[in-house]
């Protein structure tokens, strides 16, 4: 068990499932986001903050085993919330731990850095990125930043390209690209308890019939998912059939291949 686990993002979709499953990996749970999160029970230390603030990072950080970084913009959006958020947040973020010794942190990245391979492609976690979005690249940016403070300075950091992380699939993407809950929740477990992890990337998902991704160079965390969409499939496909030139049928981000907003 941990002593302090830091979780940013905490008044998130994922943030507040992960406020009450994290809650036994440490004997204390910092809790975080720009939004309110309430007073708190025993077991946890309340701190909102905005990510783009260096000053109140380094404070949110000092004290803490390791981090659990789910905060920041999760969906396309204009460049400046996003660069705010997910490109000076995570340097504050890693300066930061940097500066007290932290030693690991698990990143949610997204699989909206790969957004643009095909559907009919299966990606490892080498292939070159080809981001869909704005907030895609911003995610590139996390992969790259935590690669550089494991080279430099040691701070280990396991990326998890998250795919559909949410109470179940809402389309036919979603069958494959759907993590459960409870599979999130096991990865998290292997992120933070494995002896070594380095600098690992890996893609979230269940165990799916349709696979778009191959975990076999994170076969280290050992993690092995156990839920599936494979329950949600007759709902989904009741659903009224999807044009084939949709990019919700081509790409595996969907239709983030064209999602705005590029205002200028
Ligand atoms: P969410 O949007 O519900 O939660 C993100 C949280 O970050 C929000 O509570 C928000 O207030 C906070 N936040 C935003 N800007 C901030 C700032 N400047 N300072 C501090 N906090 C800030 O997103 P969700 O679904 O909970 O996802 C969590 C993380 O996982 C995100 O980083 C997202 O990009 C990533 N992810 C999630 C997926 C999913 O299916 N849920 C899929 C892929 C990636
Ligand atoms: C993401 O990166 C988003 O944060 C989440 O809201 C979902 O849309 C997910 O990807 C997805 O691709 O389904």
């Amino acid at each position: 068990m941990l002593n302090r686990l830091l979780l940013t993002g905490a008044a998130g979709g994922l943030g507040k499932v992960m406020r009450r499953e994290l809650a036994g990996f440490a004997k204390t749970l910092r809790v975080s986001d720009i939004q309110g999160l309430g007073s708190g029970a025993e077991h946890e230390e309340v701190f909102q903050c905005d990510l783009g603030d260096a000053a109140a990072v380094n404070e949110l950080v000092q004290g803490v085993d390791a981090i659990v970084h789910l905060g920041g913009i999760s969906v396309e959006d204009k460049f400046e919330p996003i660069l705010n958020a997910n490109i000076i947040g995570l340097f504050n973020l890693y300066q930061a731990a940097r500066r007290h010794g932290v030693k690991r942190i698990v990143f949610a990245s997204s699989n909206h850095v790969v957004g643009f391979y095909r559907q009919d492609e299966v990606l490892d976690t080498e292939v070159p990125m080809r981001p869909d979005t704005l907030y895609g690249v911003s995610k590139g940016f996390g992969e790259l930043l935590s690669r550089m403070y494991f080279d430099r300075y040691g701070i280990e950091t396991v990326c998890v390209r998250i795919g559909s992380c949410m109470p179940e699939p809402k389309d036919r993407r979603m069958l494959a690209s759907y993590m459960s809950y409870a599979d999130f929740t096991e990865l998290m477990r292997c992120a933070l308890f494995k002896p070594e992890v380095g600098h690992t990337v890996i893609y979230g998902m269940s165990a799916n019939r349709d696979v778009w991704w191959d975990n076999s160079k994170a076969a280290h965390l050992g993690f092995t998912p156990k839920d599936s969409s494979e329950p949600f499939r007759a709902a989904i496909e009741q659903q009224p059939p999807v044009a084939e030139d949709d990019p919700l049928m081509i790409y595996q981000g969907g239709r983030f291949v064209v999602a705005g907003p590029f205002d200028n």
